[in-house]
């Protein structure tokens, strides 16, 4: 009865793994999946992650089941550090908070209560947008269409695109954004262009929904990172918030991370958060408790978090470092006059190299250098070291 069914296609940026895997050339490098590596291109345990599983031990912390909206501790600074601990939609309780799994299940809890609250309202996202976003609304049946965000002509963002496709939505769409470190054009609106989107978005009254994967780590400040979120909070707007912990605290396989509802008032917050919690209950019951507990405990010791922001600039130091090398690396070695600047303005993990699928097939086929179809290398798996090698296979592969 199995026999029907087909084989389903490889993920776009996971299957890139996969290949690389198998590859057995030494020369090989995966810039394919967004995950923080070492100059060592080693995975990397923030020391401050170790320091809190170590207390957690010594305190000899249960297993029991966590409540099905999540630990209330880590619910609580999760809110705060996105909007800031003297927020007044924190203080006035207007922010529902269930922790999900990761940024992906706090995105698919958001799309199941679109879904059921606003039948046949439509959520819009970027053009390019991170692979996934299309299938979690397709999953959770919410139907969306894209508005236009990167511009290849000028390697930068189409804002007037943007704005007339936001305006040119149906009234009470729901707008996603990326709060930060856009994947995957690493091109992000400034403060200017979001008091605009903002505009528009209030104008039309649609609700800003945003997709916080990268917080900490496009600037190396928790704070200025979320601005875009904050800027829009403070005009009084309601709005979603899914948030991740994989990137910046390096918790990819822990899988925590939170969906924030912002409503009108706190007695609407209860009232949301209870179906949040309905919605995930027969789906996984409650959520895990380890990722929790660190994020709680890192947030909760000011000295913990202290060592926690150092190593995240640390972080995001090491991946601009490796940016201004590749981009020196290209325009030494690239005869073509080609201006390659717009390398040094995208921001965080990746840069969106405008090579096309051919030009990254040559990539990955004569230099063995692993990436995603439609151009993106992930820097964070770059070293200083393969910079020089790095710009050679591109200069090879644009040219050709
Ligand atoms: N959203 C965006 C834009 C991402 O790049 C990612 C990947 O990190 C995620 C969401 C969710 O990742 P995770 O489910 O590991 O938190
Ligand atoms: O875009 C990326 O590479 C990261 C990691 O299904 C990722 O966001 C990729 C695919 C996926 C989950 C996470």
């Amino acid at each position: 009865r199995f026999e029907g069914i087909t084989m389903a296609p490889p993920d776009p940026i996971l299957g890139v793994s996969e290949a690389f895997r198998a590859d057995t050339n030494d020369l090989k490098l995966n810039l394919g999946v967004g995950a923080y590596r070492t100059e060592e291109l080693q995975p990397y345990v923030l020391n401050v992650v170790k320091k809190a599983e170590n207390l957690m031990l010594e305190r000899g912390e249960n297993k029991e089941y966590l409540p099905i909206e999540g630990l209330a501790a880590f619910n609580n600074v999760t809110a705060q550090l996105l909007f800031g601990a003297d927020n007044p939609v924190i203080q006035q309780g207007k922010v529902a908070t269930v922790q999900g799994l990761s940024g992906t299940g706090s995105l698919r809890l958001a799309a199941a209560l679109i879904e059921r609250y606003f039948p046949g309202a439509k959520v819009l996202i970027s053009s390019p947008t991170w692979g996934n976003h299309k299938n979690i609304f397709n999953d959770a049946r919410v139907p969306w269409s894209e508005y236009r965000y990167y511009d290849p002509k000028t390697v930068g963002l189409d804002f007037n695109g943007m704005i007339d496709d936001i305006k040119a939505a149906p009234e009470g769409s729901f707008i996603l954004l990326h709060g930060c470190a856009h994947n995957p054009t690493g091109i992000d609106p400034t403060l200017e262009q979001w008091e605009k989107i903002a505009d528009v978005i209030q104008e039309k009254n649609h609700i800003p929904f945003f997709d916080v994967a990268y917080q900490g780590f496009a600037s190396g400040s928790l704070d200025e990172d979320a601005a875009s979120v904050r800027l829009f909070a403070a005009r009084g707007m309601e709005l979603l918030v899914a948030q991740s912990y994989s990137k910046n605290l390096g918790l990819y396989a822990e899988r925590i991370g939170a969906i924030n509802v912002v409503c009108s008032s706190s007695d609407a917050a209860a009232r949301v958060k209870s179906q949040l919690k309905r919605i995930a209950r027969p789906m996984y019951s409650n959520p895990p408790v380890h990722g929790a507990r660190i994020v709680a405990n890192i947030v909760g010791d000011p000295a913990l978090f202290k060592e926690w922001k150092d190593e995240m600039e640390l972080m995001a130091g090491r991946i601009k470092g490796v940016r201004q090398k590749l981009f020196n690396s290209l325009s030494a070695k690239d005869k073509s006059g080609k201006d390659w600047s717009f390398i040094l303005k995208q921001i965080g993990m990746f840069s969106f190299t405008g090579l096309n699928k051919s030009q990254s097939d040559n990539m990955t086929n004569k230099w063995h250098v692993y990436m995603t179809k439609d151009g993106r290398i992930s820097l964070a798996g770059l070293s200083l070291a393969k910079c020089e090698y790095l710009a050679d296979a591109i200069i090879d592969s644009y040219h050709n």
